[in-house]
Protein backbone atom coordinates (compact mmCIF):
# COMPACT_ATOMS: atom_id res chain seq x y z
CA UNK A 1 0.00 0.00 0.00
CA UNK A 2 0.66 3.73 -1.06
CA UNK A 3 2.29 5.44 2.45
CA UNK A 4 2.45 9.07 2.73
CA UNK A 5 3.73 11.30 5.96
CA UNK A 6 2.66 14.16 7.37
CA UNK A 7 5.14 16.93 7.55
CA UNK A 8 4.39 20.46 9.46
CA UNK A 9 5.57 22.83 11.78
CA UNK A 10 3.80 22.52 15.46
CA UNK A 11 -0.07 23.65 15.48
CA UNK A 12 -0.31 23.31 11.68
CA UNK A 13 -3.12 20.79 12.26
CA UNK A 14 -1.42 17.49 11.14
CA UNK A 15 -3.26 15.30 13.97
CA UNK A 16 -6.32 16.65 12.90
CA UNK A 17 -5.83 15.84 9.26
CA UNK A 18 -4.78 12.69 10.08
CA UNK A 19 -7.65 12.00 11.58
CA UNK A 20 -10.34 13.66 9.33
CA UNK A 21 -8.20 11.20 6.33
CA UNK A 22 -8.07 7.86 8.78
CA UNK A 23 -10.73 8.25 11.48
CA UNK A 24 -8.40 8.01 13.75
CA UNK A 25 -8.34 9.56 16.97
CA UNK A 26 -4.83 10.79 17.40
CA UNK A 27 -3.94 13.26 20.17
CA UNK A 28 -4.53 16.81 19.04
CA UNK A 29 -3.80 19.48 21.44
CA UNK A 30 -3.41 23.64 21.29
CA UNK A 31 -0.16 23.30 22.73
CA UNK A 32 3.06 22.60 20.13
CA UNK A 33 4.36 19.11 20.06
CA UNK A 34 1.36 17.32 21.59
CA UNK A 35 2.14 14.41 19.04
CA UNK A 36 5.17 12.29 20.47
CA UNK A 37 4.61 8.74 18.65
CA UNK A 38 4.55 7.86 15.27
CA UNK A 39 1.15 6.74 14.39
CA UNK A 40 0.15 5.44 10.93
CA UNK A 41 -3.46 4.67 9.82
CA UNK A 42 -5.49 4.15 6.22
CA UNK A 43 -7.46 6.22 4.17
CA UNK A 44 -10.15 4.97 1.81
CA UNK A 45 -9.65 6.59 -1.52
CA UNK A 46 -12.64 8.49 -2.66
CA UNK A 47 -13.46 7.04 -6.02
CA UNK A 48 -17.13 7.93 -7.39
CA UNK A 49 -16.75 5.64 -10.02
CA UNK A 50 -16.97 2.79 -7.37
CA UNK A 51 -19.51 3.76 -5.67
CA UNK A 52 -21.84 3.81 -9.15
CA UNK A 53 -20.97 0.60 -9.97
CA UNK A 54 -21.78 -1.09 -6.49
CA UNK A 55 -25.19 0.65 -6.90
CA UNK A 56 -25.39 -0.79 -10.38
CA UNK A 57 -25.34 -4.39 -8.96
CA UNK A 58 -26.48 -4.09 -5.81
CA UNK A 59 -23.13 -5.00 -3.92
CA UNK A 60 -23.48 -5.94 -0.82
CA UNK A 61 -19.95 -4.60 0.08
CA UNK A 62 -18.23 -1.85 -1.14
CA UNK A 63 -14.22 -1.69 -0.76
CA UNK A 64 -12.52 1.13 -1.76
CA UNK A 65 -8.84 0.98 -2.06
CA UNK A 66 -6.94 2.52 1.17
CA UNK A 67 -3.76 4.77 1.41
CA UNK A 68 -1.20 4.89 4.51
CA UNK A 69 -1.33 8.44 6.38
CA UNK A 70 1.87 8.58 8.93
CA UNK A 71 1.51 11.26 11.11
CA UNK A 72 4.44 12.64 12.99
CA UNK A 73 5.88 14.72 15.97
CA UNK A 74 6.42 18.82 14.60
CA UNK A 75 9.69 20.09 12.96
CA UNK A 76 11.14 23.17 14.33
CA UNK A 77 13.22 25.43 13.21
CA UNK A 78 16.65 24.22 13.63
CA UNK A 79 15.52 20.80 14.15
CA UNK A 80 18.45 19.06 12.50
CA UNK A 81 20.28 20.85 15.48
CA UNK A 82 18.31 19.45 17.93
CA UNK A 83 15.34 22.03 18.70
CA UNK A 84 12.05 21.09 19.67
CA UNK A 85 11.93 16.87 19.21
CA UNK A 86 15.02 17.25 16.92
CA UNK A 87 14.35 15.23 14.00
CA UNK A 88 14.52 12.36 15.10
CA UNK A 89 11.14 11.29 13.76
CA UNK A 90 12.21 11.88 10.14
CA UNK A 91 13.74 8.91 10.48
CA UNK A 92 9.59 7.50 10.32
CA UNK A 93 9.38 9.10 6.32
CA UNK A 94 12.45 7.74 4.80
CA UNK A 95 10.12 4.90 3.86
CA UNK A 96 7.09 7.11 2.85
CA UNK A 97 6.15 7.15 -0.59
CA UNK A 98 5.23 10.76 -0.92
CA UNK A 99 5.54 13.98 2.09
CA UNK A 100 2.36 15.59 2.36
CA UNK A 101 3.45 19.31 3.59
CA UNK A 102 0.66 20.61 6.02
CA UNK A 103 0.76 24.63 6.24
CA UNK A 104 -0.87 26.41 8.65
CA UNK A 105 -3.16 29.43 7.31
CA UNK A 106 -5.85 29.45 10.13
CA UNK A 107 -5.93 32.02 12.72
CA UNK A 108 -6.79 30.90 16.03
CA UNK A 109 -5.54 33.36 19.10
CA UNK A 110 -5.67 30.30 21.29
CA UNK A 111 -3.41 27.95 19.51
CA UNK A 112 -0.06 29.76 19.41
CA UNK A 113 1.97 29.67 16.30
CA UNK A 114 5.07 28.09 15.76
CA UNK A 115 7.14 31.56 15.41
CA UNK A 116 4.35 33.64 17.73
CA UNK A 117 3.56 35.51 15.02
CA UNK A 118 0.85 35.38 12.81
CA UNK A 119 0.31 32.48 10.63
CA UNK A 120 2.57 32.20 7.69
CA UNK A 121 2.37 29.45 5.50
CA UNK A 122 4.60 30.44 2.95
CA UNK A 123 7.53 31.72 5.60
CA UNK A 124 6.56 27.95 7.36
CA UNK A 125 6.79 26.23 3.82
CA UNK A 126 10.59 27.51 3.69
CA UNK A 127 11.21 26.15 7.22
CA UNK A 128 10.24 22.67 6.24
CA UNK A 129 12.17 22.35 3.62
CA UNK A 130 15.20 23.65 4.86
CA UNK A 131 15.09 21.43 7.52
CA UNK A 132 14.77 18.72 4.89
CA UNK A 133 17.70 20.05 3.24
CA UNK A 134 19.40 19.92 6.06
CA UNK A 135 18.90 16.43 6.94
CA UNK A 136 19.23 15.38 3.04
CA UNK A 137 22.72 17.19 3.29
CA UNK A 138 23.65 14.93 5.92
CA UNK A 139 22.64 11.87 4.33
CA UNK A 140 24.28 12.75 1.29
CA UNK A 141 27.80 13.56 2.78
CA UNK A 142 27.50 10.57 4.78
CA UNK A 143 27.15 8.06 2.06
CA UNK A 144 29.38 10.25 -0.44
CA UNK A 145 32.11 9.52 1.79
CA UNK A 146 31.52 5.39 1.80
CA UNK A 147 30.69 5.41 -1.52
CA UNK A 148 34.26 7.03 -2.36
CA UNK A 149 35.96 4.69 0.12
CA UNK A 150 34.52 1.89 -1.22
CA UNK A 151 34.85 3.15 -5.27
CA UNK A 152 38.33 2.54 -5.19
CA UNK A 153 37.83 -1.14 -5.52
CA UNK A 154 34.74 -0.70 -7.69
CA UNK A 155 34.43 1.46 -9.83
CA UNK A 156 30.68 0.76 -10.89
CA UNK A 157 29.89 3.48 -7.79
CA UNK A 158 31.60 6.54 -9.94
CA UNK A 159 27.90 7.10 -11.32
CA UNK A 160 26.15 7.00 -8.21
CA UNK A 161 29.32 8.90 -6.48
CA UNK A 162 28.56 11.49 -9.38
CA UNK A 163 25.10 12.20 -8.57
CA UNK A 164 25.61 12.50 -4.77
CA UNK A 165 28.18 14.86 -5.72
CA UNK A 166 25.38 16.94 -7.85
CA UNK A 167 22.49 16.19 -5.12
CA UNK A 168 25.22 17.90 -2.81
CA UNK A 169 26.09 21.00 -5.07
CA UNK A 170 22.13 21.73 -4.85
CA UNK A 171 21.49 21.22 -1.25
CA UNK A 172 24.06 23.22 -0.10
CA UNK A 173 22.63 25.92 -1.77
CA UNK A 174 19.45 25.10 -0.01
CA UNK A 175 17.21 23.36 -2.65
CA UNK A 176 15.16 21.19 -2.22
CA UNK A 177 16.01 17.87 -5.04
CA UNK A 178 12.65 18.05 -6.14
CA UNK A 179 13.29 21.60 -7.14
CA UNK A 180 16.86 20.37 -8.22
CA UNK A 181 17.69 19.50 -12.02
CA UNK A 182 18.37 16.02 -11.58
CA UNK A 183 17.93 13.90 -14.69
CA UNK A 184 15.49 10.38 -14.08
CA UNK A 185 19.14 8.34 -14.14
CA UNK A 186 19.92 10.96 -11.17
CA UNK A 187 17.46 10.53 -9.33
CA UNK A 188 17.16 6.48 -9.86
CA UNK A 189 20.79 6.26 -8.06
CA UNK A 190 19.81 8.71 -5.23
CA UNK A 191 17.18 6.46 -4.20
CA UNK A 192 19.96 4.10 -2.45
CA UNK A 193 20.23 7.21 -0.17
CA UNK A 194 16.58 7.12 1.29
CA UNK A 195 16.47 11.28 0.96
CA UNK A 196 13.81 13.18 1.78
CA UNK A 197 13.87 15.81 -0.77
CA UNK A 198 13.64 13.42 -3.49
CA UNK A 199 10.22 12.30 -2.70
CA UNK A 200 6.58 13.49 -4.23
CA UNK A 201 5.24 16.26 -2.46
CA UNK A 202 1.24 17.28 -1.67
CA UNK A 203 0.69 20.12 -0.35
CA UNK A 204 -2.64 20.71 2.44
CA UNK A 205 -3.18 24.56 3.29
CA UNK A 206 -5.09 24.40 6.53
CA UNK A 207 -7.48 27.23 6.86
CA UNK A 208 -9.64 28.56 8.99
CA UNK A 209 -13.73 28.70 8.44
CA UNK A 210 -13.88 32.09 8.02
CA UNK A 211 -11.29 31.86 5.20
CA UNK A 212 -13.59 29.18 3.11
CA UNK A 213 -14.34 32.25 0.39
CA UNK A 214 -10.57 32.62 -0.30
CA UNK A 215 -10.05 28.50 -0.47
CA UNK A 216 -8.58 28.51 -3.86
CA UNK A 217 -5.89 32.25 -3.69
CA UNK A 218 -4.89 30.67 -0.58
CA UNK A 219 -3.71 27.26 -2.14
CA UNK A 220 -2.64 28.51 -5.32
CA UNK A 221 1.25 29.94 -4.42
CA UNK A 222 1.73 25.98 -3.47
CA UNK A 223 0.19 24.22 -6.51
CA UNK A 224 2.78 24.74 -8.87
CA UNK A 225 5.91 25.77 -7.07
CA UNK A 226 7.83 23.68 -9.14
CA UNK A 227 8.86 21.94 -6.16
CA UNK A 228 6.05 20.55 -3.94
CA UNK A 229 4.09 19.06 -6.84
CA UNK A 230 6.64 17.33 -8.74
CA UNK A 231 6.62 13.79 -8.82
CA UNK A 232 9.72 12.18 -9.76
CA UNK A 233 9.64 9.58 -11.96
CA UNK A 234 6.13 9.90 -12.50
CA UNK A 235 3.71 10.27 -15.31
CA UNK A 236 2.35 12.74 -13.27
CA UNK A 237 3.98 16.15 -12.87
CA UNK A 238 1.84 18.25 -10.83
CA UNK A 239 -0.03 18.17 -7.91
CA UNK A 240 -2.19 20.54 -6.62
CA UNK A 241 -2.49 22.46 -3.58
CA UNK A 242 -5.24 21.83 -1.57
CA UNK A 243 -6.81 24.32 0.77
CA UNK A 244 -8.81 22.38 3.89
CA UNK A 245 -10.53 23.47 6.76
CA UNK A 246 -9.15 21.14 8.46
CA UNK A 247 -10.90 21.04 11.74
CA UNK A 248 -13.95 21.51 10.33
CA UNK A 249 -13.60 18.09 8.24
CA UNK A 250 -11.79 16.11 11.33
CA UNK A 251 -15.24 17.28 13.34
CA UNK A 252 -17.41 16.39 10.28
CA UNK A 253 -15.38 12.59 9.67
CA UNK A 254 -16.83 11.77 13.41
CA UNK A 255 -20.83 12.27 12.78
CA UNK A 256 -22.57 9.78 10.63
CA UNK A 257 -22.65 9.61 7.07
CA UNK A 258 -25.98 11.58 6.50
CA UNK A 259 -24.82 14.51 9.36
CA UNK A 260 -21.24 14.62 7.77
CA UNK A 261 -23.05 15.28 4.15
CA UNK A 262 -25.66 17.78 5.72
CA UNK A 263 -22.96 19.93 7.78
CA UNK A 264 -20.44 19.66 4.79
CA UNK A 265 -22.55 20.55 1.61
CA UNK A 266 -24.67 23.54 4.37
CA UNK A 267 -21.01 25.11 3.56
CA UNK A 268 -20.97 24.27 0.17
CA UNK A 269 -18.27 22.16 0.59
CA UNK A 270 -19.69 18.62 -1.21
CA UNK A 271 -18.29 15.72 0.02
CA UNK A 272 -15.65 17.92 1.79
CA UNK A 273 -11.78 18.24 0.25
CA UNK A 274 -10.39 15.14 3.02
CA UNK A 275 -11.34 12.64 0.56
CA UNK A 276 -9.73 14.59 -2.45
CA UNK A 277 -6.15 14.39 -0.24
CA UNK A 278 -6.19 10.55 -0.52
CA UNK A 279 -7.05 10.32 -4.52
CA UNK A 280 -4.66 13.67 -5.38
CA UNK A 281 -1.97 11.50 -3.63
CA UNK A 282 -3.03 8.42 -5.02
CA UNK A 283 -2.71 10.37 -8.63
CA UNK A 284 0.51 11.83 -7.40
CA UNK A 285 2.05 8.76 -7.21
CA UNK A 286 1.14 7.34 -10.70
CA UNK A 287 -1.24 4.84 -9.14
CA UNK A 288 -4.49 3.69 -11.35
CA UNK A 289 -7.46 1.68 -10.39
CA UNK A 290 -9.49 -0.84 -11.54
CA UNK A 291 -12.74 -2.19 -10.73
CA UNK A 292 -14.33 -5.01 -10.05
CA UNK A 293 -18.26 -5.17 -9.73
CA UNK A 294 -21.04 -8.26 -8.92
CA UNK A 295 -23.44 -8.51 -6.15
CA UNK A 296 -21.03 -9.58 -3.66
CA UNK A 297 -18.93 -6.92 -3.47
CA UNK A 298 -17.71 -3.81 -6.04
CA UNK A 299 -14.01 -2.98 -5.24
CA UNK A 300 -11.57 -0.78 -6.57
CA UNK A 301 -7.49 -2.34 -6.64
CA UNK A 302 -4.55 -0.37 -7.22
CA UNK A 303 -1.91 -1.28 -9.84
CA UNK A 304 0.89 1.00 -11.41
CA UNK A 305 1.07 2.58 -14.39
CA UNK A 306 1.75 -0.13 -18.02
CA UNK A 307 0.89 -3.15 -15.63
CA UNK A 308 -0.69 -6.07 -18.04
CA UNK A 309 -3.54 -7.58 -17.34
CA UNK A 310 -1.64 -11.24 -15.50
CA UNK A 311 -0.10 -8.44 -13.03
CA UNK A 312 -3.66 -6.76 -12.10
CA UNK A 313 -5.09 -10.04 -12.05
CA UNK A 314 -2.02 -10.98 -9.30
CA UNK A 315 -3.01 -7.87 -7.69
CA UNK A 316 -6.58 -9.53 -6.55
CA UNK A 317 -5.11 -13.05 -5.52
CA UNK A 318 -1.80 -14.53 -6.85
CA UNK A 319 -3.52 -17.86 -8.05
CA UNK A 320 -5.20 -15.32 -10.71
CA UNK A 321 -2.14 -14.50 -11.97
CA UNK A 322 -0.59 -18.17 -12.01
CA UNK A 323 -3.53 -19.79 -13.92
CA UNK A 324 -4.16 -16.51 -15.88
CA UNK A 325 -5.96 -17.55 -19.10
CA UNK A 326 -7.77 -13.83 -20.07
CA UNK A 327 -9.75 -10.94 -18.92
CA UNK A 328 -12.97 -9.87 -19.96
CA UNK A 329 -12.77 -5.88 -20.23
CA UNK A 330 -15.49 -3.03 -20.39
CA UNK A 331 -14.84 0.90 -19.48
CA UNK A 332 -16.61 1.61 -16.34
CA UNK A 333 -18.54 4.00 -17.51
CA UNK A 334 -19.78 1.92 -20.55
CA UNK A 335 -21.02 -0.43 -18.30
CA UNK A 336 -22.53 1.31 -16.55
CA UNK A 337 -24.47 3.18 -19.37
CA UNK A 338 -25.54 -0.73 -20.26
CA UNK A 339 -26.52 -1.33 -16.77
CA UNK A 340 -25.52 -4.77 -16.13
CA UNK A 341 -22.49 -7.34 -16.24
CA UNK A 342 -24.37 -9.96 -17.81
CA UNK A 343 -26.38 -7.33 -20.00
CA UNK A 344 -22.95 -6.29 -21.37
CA UNK A 345 -22.01 -9.87 -21.93
CA UNK A 346 -25.25 -10.73 -23.78
CA UNK A 347 -24.53 -7.82 -26.25
CA UNK A 348 -21.01 -8.87 -26.69
CA UNK A 349 -19.68 -5.46 -25.20
CA UNK A 350 -17.39 -7.73 -23.27
CA UNK A 351 -13.79 -7.01 -24.69
CA UNK A 352 -11.66 -10.58 -24.26
CA UNK A 353 -8.23 -9.93 -23.90
CA UNK A 354 -5.01 -11.93 -23.20
CA UNK A 355 -1.34 -11.64 -21.29
CA UNK A 356 -0.21 -8.65 -23.44
CA UNK A 357 -2.87 -6.25 -22.75
CA UNK A 358 -2.17 -3.12 -20.60
CA UNK A 359 -4.73 -2.28 -17.94
CA UNK A 360 -6.28 1.04 -17.96
CA UNK A 361 -7.92 3.55 -15.39
CA UNK A 362 -11.28 2.30 -14.95
CA UNK A 363 -11.35 -0.75 -16.31
CA UNK A 364 -13.54 -3.32 -15.17
CA UNK A 365 -12.08 -6.92 -15.00
CA UNK A 366 -12.96 -9.83 -14.90
CA UNK A 367 -10.45 -12.70 -14.71
CA UNK A 368 -10.63 -16.08 -16.04
CA UNK A 369 -8.23 -18.78 -14.65
CA UNK A 370 -7.11 -21.92 -14.26
CA UNK A 371 -4.74 -23.55 -11.20
N1 LIG B 1 -9.34 27.30 14.61
C1 LIG B 1 -8.78 26.24 14.05
N2 LIG B 1 -8.07 25.44 14.83
C2 LIG B 1 -7.48 24.36 14.27
C3 LIG B 1 -7.61 24.05 12.89
N3 LIG B 1 -6.91 22.93 12.65
C4 LIG B 1 -6.36 22.55 13.82
N4 LIG B 1 -6.72 23.40 14.80
C5 LIG B 1 -6.37 23.36 16.23
O1 LIG B 1 -4.99 23.55 16.31
C6 LIG B 1 -4.45 22.80 17.39
C7 LIG B 1 -3.32 21.94 16.89
O2 LIG B 1 -3.83 20.94 16.05
P1 LIG B 1 -3.09 19.52 15.89
O3 LIG B 1 -3.87 18.75 14.90
O4 LIG B 1 -2.83 18.93 17.23
O5 LIG B 1 -1.74 20.05 15.25
P2 LIG B 1 -0.39 19.24 15.01
O6 LIG B 1 0.21 19.80 13.78
O7 LIG B 1 -0.63 17.77 15.06
O8 LIG B 1 0.44 19.71 16.28
P3 LIG B 1 1.72 19.00 16.96
O9 LIG B 1 1.47 17.52 17.04
O10 LIG B 1 1.81 19.64 18.28
O11 LIG B 1 2.85 19.33 16.07
C8 LIG B 1 -5.62 22.01 17.98
O12 LIG B 1 -6.10 22.71 19.09
C9 LIG B 1 -6.62 22.00 16.85
O13 LIG B 1 -7.95 21.90 17.35
C10 LIG B 1 -8.40 24.93 12.09
O14 LIG B 1 -8.58 24.72 10.87
N5 LIG B 1 -8.95 26.01 12.73
MG1 LIG C 1 0.13 16.33 16.18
Amino acid sequence: MERLGLVGLPNAGKSSLFNALTGANAVVAPHPFSTTETTAGIAQVYDERLWKLAEMSESRKVVPAGVEFVDIAALAKGASTGEGLGNRFLGSLREVDALVYVLRAFEDPSVVTATGGDPDPAEDLATLEFELVLADLAAVQGRLHRQQKAAKGDKSLLREIAALEKAQVALDEGTPLYRAKLDPEERELLKQSFLLTTKAILTVVNIGEDQLDDAVKLAEPFGALGGPGVSPGSAVSTSPALAVCVQLEAEAARLDPEERTELLEGLGLGEGVVPRVAAAAYQLLGRRTFLTTGDKESRAWTFRTGAKAPECAGVIHSDLQRGFIRAEVIRWDELLSIGSWNRAKEQGKLRVEGKDYEVQDGDVLEIRFNV
